[in-house]
């Protein structure tokens, strides 16, 4: 692998991440928000390692006996494109001979994250697990990635849609079936997180640009799939399930709701949610 395609820094560490393999632990906690590393590894018994570089800042630390690595991967799917690439080589790559390892290592990969709940019946300041990303940003479709997908999820959708084919393809990528089994519990919904590439038109968010699709948002909360709905909007969930199962490792999303689109509230205590959250995930992920 030449240097200009996997990137090293002087130090032999990821270009971006700024990580040698042995700084890392096998189970992987992703935020999207730089000051909630801090905020999970507070609950760590002991740190092991720190650094940043840019928005991505890594501790890896030790609770209760468990090894755990926390990286911020800053805002939307471009980023988590970097994040899951450089993860999977410091891993699955010799950094040295720069060829791919012949043993083949599973990581396991948990975003916390924040969210928009899309149904009225989903809450401010709870939980939902997404069990399948459904993916609006396009970062998928770069890789050779037909295997892996839901083809028949998707094109219910895209007809239930109506589809403008100005955007790229919505994909559906399931998350995990063991890390859903170990973060499930009756305190979470769950259903399909859409991902979104941008904030604001892409999640149909209107100030003062009109829409592709102006009826886009009430399509995607009606639409349903063997009684599942789309339970959320944000903005990484399907890039980071769609590259996990590309790459070879398992990963699931939990979303604190701190918004709700259906009826236009807003949580007035988000640290707090957010921090249950964190609480509720490191407990599931420890007892494993
Ligand atoms: C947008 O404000 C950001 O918040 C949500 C979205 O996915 C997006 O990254 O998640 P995080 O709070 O984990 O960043």
């Amino acid at each position: 692998m030449p240097e200009s395609e996997l990137i090293l820094n002087k130090d032999g560490s990821v270009y971006h991440l700024n990580l040698k393999p042995e700084h890392i632990a096998d189970t992987i906690i992703l935020v999207g928000d730089q000051d909630r590393v801090a905020k999970v590894a507070n609950h760590f018994d002991s740190i092991i390692f720190e650094t940043q570089k840019r928005e991505f800042k890594t501790i890896t630390g030790i609770l209760k006996g468990k090894k755990l690595t926390v990286i911020s991967t800053g805002i939307g799917p471009d980023n988590i494109d970097i994040v899951m690439n450089e993860l999977d080589a410091l891993v699955n790559i010799n950094l040295d001979t720069r060829m791919i390892k012949p043993e083949h290592k599973k990581l396991s990969i948990v975003r916390i994250g924040t969210s928009g709940s899309l149904q009225k019946d989903i809450p401010i300041d709870r939980f939902v697990l997404s069990k399948y990303g459904l993916g609006m940003d396009g970062t998928l479709h770069s890789y050779a990635c037909e295997q892996i997908l839901e083809s028949d999820i998707e094109n219910a959708f895209i007809k239930h849609t109506d589809w403008n084919n100005r955007k790229a393809r919505p994909y559906i990528v399931k998350g995990s079936a063991v890390l859903e089994a170990l973060l499930s519990s009756n305190d979470t919904f769950s259903g399909f997180t859409a991902t979104a590439n941008g904030f604001y038109g892409p999640q149909g968010r209107v100030l003062r640009l009109a829409l592709q699709d102006a009826k886009l948002n009430s399509k995607i909360d009606n639409f349903s799939f063997n009684g599942l709905k789309i339970t959320n909007l944000e903005m990484e969930t399907s890039a980071i399930y769609g590259l996990a199962k590309l790459l070879g490792h398992e990963a699931l999303s939990m979303n604190a709701i701190i918004a709700n689109r259906a009826n236009g509230t807003f949580s007035k205590d988000t640290h707090k949610t957010i921090e249950k959250l964190i609480k509720y995930t490191l407990e599931k992920l420890v007892a494993a």
